[in-house]
């Protein structure tokens, strides 16, 4: 079975495991907008019950929920053409999620890398949780029957796996009830990374803060941790190929060019033959004239907690009318009692 035989819908989610990065950005939000303002249903949640995957400080997580609810409206995402949500106050995805935990396999989910990079050696001592994430992952997108989901490069198999999760209960139970989710991963910046480290994925949880751009960032910071950040001796290329071996380079051109929506063959044609040390002045000024509206309409936003929950509030009651008849009918097909 494939998408086509569903209704459109769109689906993603960010933790609000810390303040969002120009990573979330550039990779995930200013794609959701796009999305919604293209007329297709949208659907965009802040995903509390992934945060906790790891300790959360309780206050902090309720400042962060609110504060990407209000990065999400000041970035463009409308309430009223997309049901904005908190995954808590939508029970049925992590009702779905058990049946998922059901369906999936042990050596389906040892195989996801995001679960090694965060465990690292510690394996014994993380959560059942983080182990068990991409499954609720599932949960979160099918309960909506979502088609399509945008998501940073990172998070492609944890796509492949939702595909896979689907598939499986369709075969199972002998139905077409789940569809096969298509992954949205596009432009140029499906993977911002550190600004320290080209190896690395910029990170709202990274230890060092010079190693991303935070939403919240004033002009003045902004600019500072793109005059430091890691770069190579050269000028730069005037062709893609020259960025090949150059991670760092390839980094804040990618960045330019998504901020600016050029490709990077149109950037590189405009700035090719320079030294960084006139480039990143110019993407400084770029990025701080993009970013610098959006942290302030967060700020305002912010002064006003209550009407950010009443909006969350809203979209688990819009958000229901989807989820409770699609985990009722999920129930009927296994066959327990209604
Ligand atoms: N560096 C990135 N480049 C492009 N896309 C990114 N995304 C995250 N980082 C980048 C995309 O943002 C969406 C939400 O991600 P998330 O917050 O739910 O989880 P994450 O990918 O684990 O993000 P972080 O910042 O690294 O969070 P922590 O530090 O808490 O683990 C996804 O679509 C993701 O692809």
């Amino acid at each position: 079975m494939t998408t086509s035989t569903f209704t459109p819908r769109v689906f993603s989610g960010i933790q609000p495991s810390g303040g969002l990065t120009l990573g979330n950005y550039l990779g995930a939000i200013k794609r959701f907008v796009k999305m919604q303002d293209e007329g297709m249903p949208t659907v965009y949640c802040m995903v509390d019950l992934h945060a906790v995957t790891v300790w959360q400080d309780p206050t902090d997580l309720l400042r962060n929920t609110r504060e990407l609810a209000a990065g999400f409206i000041a970035s463009g995402i409308s309430p009223e053409k997309s049901i904005l949500i908190n995954q808590s106050q939508v029970p049925e995805h992590a009702q779905l999620g058990w049946i998922f935990s059901c369906v999936a396999r042990m050596g389906w989910m040892q195989r996801m890398t995001q679960f090694k990079d965060k465990a690292g050696k510690n394996t014994q001592n993380v959560s059942l949780g983080l182990f068990g994430y991409p499954a609720l992952m599932a949960a979160d997108i099918l309960i909506y029957h979502a088609t399509h989901v945008p998501v940073g490069d990172d998070q492609k198999q944890h796509l492949e796996l939702t595909r896979d999760i689907a598939a499986k209960f369709n075969h199972d139970y002998g139905v077409n009830f789940f569809p096969l989710t298509e992954p949205v991963i596009e432009g140029a910046a499906t993977r911002v990374m550190s600004l320290r480290d080209g190896s690395k994925k910029m990170s709202k949880s990274d230890p060092s803060d010079a190693s991303r751009i935070n939403m919240t960032d004033d002009a003045d910071t902004i600019a500072k941790k793109i005059r430091k950040a890691k770069t190579d001796p050269d000028a730069l290329p005037s062709e893609v190929d020259g960025l090949a071996e150059r991670p760092e380079a390839r980094n804040l051109v990618n960045i330019f060019a998504a901020l600016n929506d050029q490709t990077v063959e149109q950037v590189l044609s405009e700035v090719g033959g320079q030294q960084f040390g006139t480039f990143k002045p110019l993407l400084a000024e770029l990025a701080v004239s993009k970013l610098s509206p959006i942290s302030t309409e967060m700020a305002r936003l912010m002064s006003e907690p209550d009407e950010i929950d009443r909006i969350l509030g809203r979209g688990a009651a819009q958000a229901r009318e989807i989820t409770v008849p699609i985990l009722e009918k999920t129930y009927e097909i296994m066959g327990m009692v209604r």
